[in-house]
Formats: C-alpha cells, sequence, structure tokens
C-alpha cells in the first residue's frame, strides 16, 4: 500500500527573497543567488530549457541513468531511503526508482511547493508501493534537515542535475558535509556533476536559440516585481551568459542596457549602462577536481558513470572506506 506524507514546510524564511536581494543590489559587483530563479515560473523555464536541444547535461545525464541505473541501485542497495535534493519535476527519478524494492522510501525536497506536488503525485502513481515524503526546503540549509523514521535503513542523497555547479567550490565541501551528517556513517551519495569541455559547447547550452535561458535570467526581474513591488523596467536589462575560462564556470547576468534605476521599499539603486547582476555561477569539474572536493568533506569516491564523450559525470560516493572501489565505467 503507498503512503504519501502531505508537504512538510522546513528552514524556508518568507523574507529571505527579499533580503538576498536588497543585499545583493547593495553590493558591488550586485549579486543575486541562484536559487531564487525557481518560482513556479521559473521552475517551468528551467524544464524549457532541459528541453532545448543545446543544454546536453538533461539528457546526457539521463541517458547514463537510463543505461547505468540498475548497477547504481546495486551500488546504494534497493531498499535504502532516496533522498533527492532539489526534485523540481523529477523526470529522471524514476530510472533509479524502477530498480529499488517494493519496501524503498523517497524524500523528494524543493523550494518549489507547486513543482513538489505534482511531481510526488505523479511518482506515486508510477510507483504505488513506494512510500513518500516530501518536503519543502532549501538544500542549501540542509543542516537544518532532519529525518525522522527508517533508522534501520541506508539513506542515500540523489543530486542530479549538477546543480552542485551552481555552489562555489567552499560551499560544496560545506553541502557534501552537511549531506554527510544527514544521512549518517552508512550512507552514500549519487551526485551528478557537469564536466569541463569546450567553451562553445558551453556557450550555447547557456544561450539557447529559443530564448528560454535568457528568459528564465530575466524571470528574476518579474518575480521582483511581483514579489517585492520592484520598480524597474525589465526590457532595460539583456540576458549575457559567457563561460569563464580560469574559474572554471558559466557566469550568467543581467546588464543593465541604460544608465537607469530599480527602486525597492524607499530605496534607490543606480545602475550605469554595462553594470551587471551576477545571477549564476555554474561550475564545470573534471572527475578529478570533484573527487577531491568530495574527499574534503570526508566522502569516499567509489564509482563514476559516464557518458562516450565524458560530457557529464555521475558519482557514487560512500561514508564508508572499505567499500570496493571500481574503475570509471563509459557508455551511452
Ligand atoms: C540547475 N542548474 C544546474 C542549471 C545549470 O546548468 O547551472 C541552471 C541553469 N541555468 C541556466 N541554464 C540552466
Amino acid at each position: 500500500m503507498r503512503s504519501t506524507s502531505p508537504v512538510l514546510r522546513v528552514n524556508l524564511d518568507d523574507d529571505e527573497f527579499h533580503t538576498a536581494v536588497r543585499d545583493g543590489l547593495r553590493r558591488h559587483p550586485r549579486m543575486i543567488p541562484p536559487k531564487f530563479f525557481y518560482d513556479a515560473r521559473g521552475s517551468e523555464l528551467f524544464d524549457l530549457i532541459c528541453a532545448t536541444p543545446e543544454y546536453y547535461p538533461t539528457r546526457t545525464e539521463t541517458g547514463i541513468l537510463d543505461e547505468f541505473g540498475a548497477e547504481m541501485v546495486e551500488r546504494i542497495g534497493g531498499s535504502c531511503v532516496l533522498i533527492e535534493l532539489g526534485s523540481g519535476s523529477a523526470t529522471k527519478t524514476p530510472l533509479l526508482l524502477r530498480h529499488l524494492s517494493g519496501d524503498a522510501a523517497y524524500v523528494p525536497i524543493d523550494i518549489c511547493e507547486p513543482y513538489l506536488l505534482r511531481s510526488t503525485q505523479r511518482l506515486g502513481m508510477m510507483f504505488p508501493e513506494m512510500h513518500t515524503h516530501p518536503l519543502c526546503a532549501d538544500y542549501m540549509h540542509l543542516s537544518s534537515v532532519k529525518l525522522d523514521g527508517y533508522a534501520d535503513r541506508r539513506r542515500v542523497i540523489f543530486f542530479p542535475g549538477s546543480s552542485i555547479g551552481n555552489c562555489t567550490p567552499a560551499e560544496v565541501v560545506q553541502l557534501l558535509r552537511h549531506a554527510a551528517q544527514l544521512v549518517g556513517a552508512n550512507g552514500a551519495m549519487l551526485i551528478g556533476v557537469d564536466s569541463k569541455k569546450s567553451p562553445d559547447v558551453l556557450n550555447a547550452a547557456y544561450n539557447d536559440a529559443a530564448g528560454y535561458t535568457a528568459a528564465f535570467n530575466l524571470n528574476l526581474l518579474a518575480r521582483m516585481q511581483r514579489e517585492l513591488g520592484a520598480q524597474l523596467d525589465p526590457d532595460g536589462f539583456a540576458h549575457y551568459a559567457y563561460y569563464n575560462v580560469a574559474q572554471g564556470r558559466i557566469e550568467m547576468h543581467l546588464v543593465s542596457r541604460k544608465r537607469q534605476t530599480i527602486k525597492m521599499q524607499h530605496e534607490v539603486f543606480q545602475f550605469d549602462e554595462g553594470e551587471t547582476i551576477h545571477t549564476e555561477n555554474s561550475y564545470k569539474y573534471t572527475a578529478q577536481e570533484f573527487q577531491q572536493l568530495a574527499r574534503l568533506a570526508g566522502w569516499h569516491p567509489k564509482m563514476l558513470w559516464t557518458d562516450r564523450e565524458g560530457w557529464f559525470n555521475v558519482h557514487y560516493l560512500s561514508l564508508s572506506a572499505s567499500e570496493p572501489q571500481h574503475l570509471p565505467h563509459q557508455g551511452c
């Protein structure tokens, strides 16, 4: 019998968007963290980005999970509690869930409640035996997330999509440390990480011809208008994304097309023409670079699955040093 718990809300601060925008616009260079892209409209636009021909990470990781999902579940154990960080529309999750045992449990964690509800319902219909416990929470504050029950089961974090790339390397280590605390000594993690590759491929992925990435970036301004009453000219800013080779990251910015102001709750922010709001970093890592960060956080890299071109890696990390290690696996 299926059991789906109601959505639990944890660690969400309703005023956080306002504080982040105000503080981010006060500083120079200006910066707003990427987690604020994901209101309902932003989440929809992100799904559209994932389906574009230029945005290779989604289809590449999906291919890896499709081909090696059974092997991955052999490593993590079929009766585990699978905790998905940033589950969103959870389109890749069935590629693992279909190999889990009937008594496995699934804990999707996402910041966007409507998305969490929708994907939980869809997965509940696909896997009627599975126990699901959705958590509406910000995984950037994972230390405040506690899981009850299933004390006898192995806890495994599933963190696909290379969302880890939106953290700085220092934040990666911190997040992986908190993830280790959440799963406990016997825990494990499957994490998707986008690789370094040709700047042409990377630049195209963040500048799709259909304009969804631009709309996703600009939606942040629309969200500021809707939720914070910000007075601004949305056409006064342009989407700008480029691969910063030295930093090994895509940077997204909103560039001011003219001299203008944004007014928000009695505060006026002056922009020069060409001045930007830095809205996202998307770091790309070689397998070795990422494994090094994982080790700093106390994890043992045990296995790696990749595609034929080596564009994307799914790492299996364990907290147990004694678990056997395997060579990289290539496919798709
Ligand atoms: C969610 N995250 C991994 C995406 C990325 O590629 O950094 C977000 C994104 N931004 C623009 N396109 C996609």
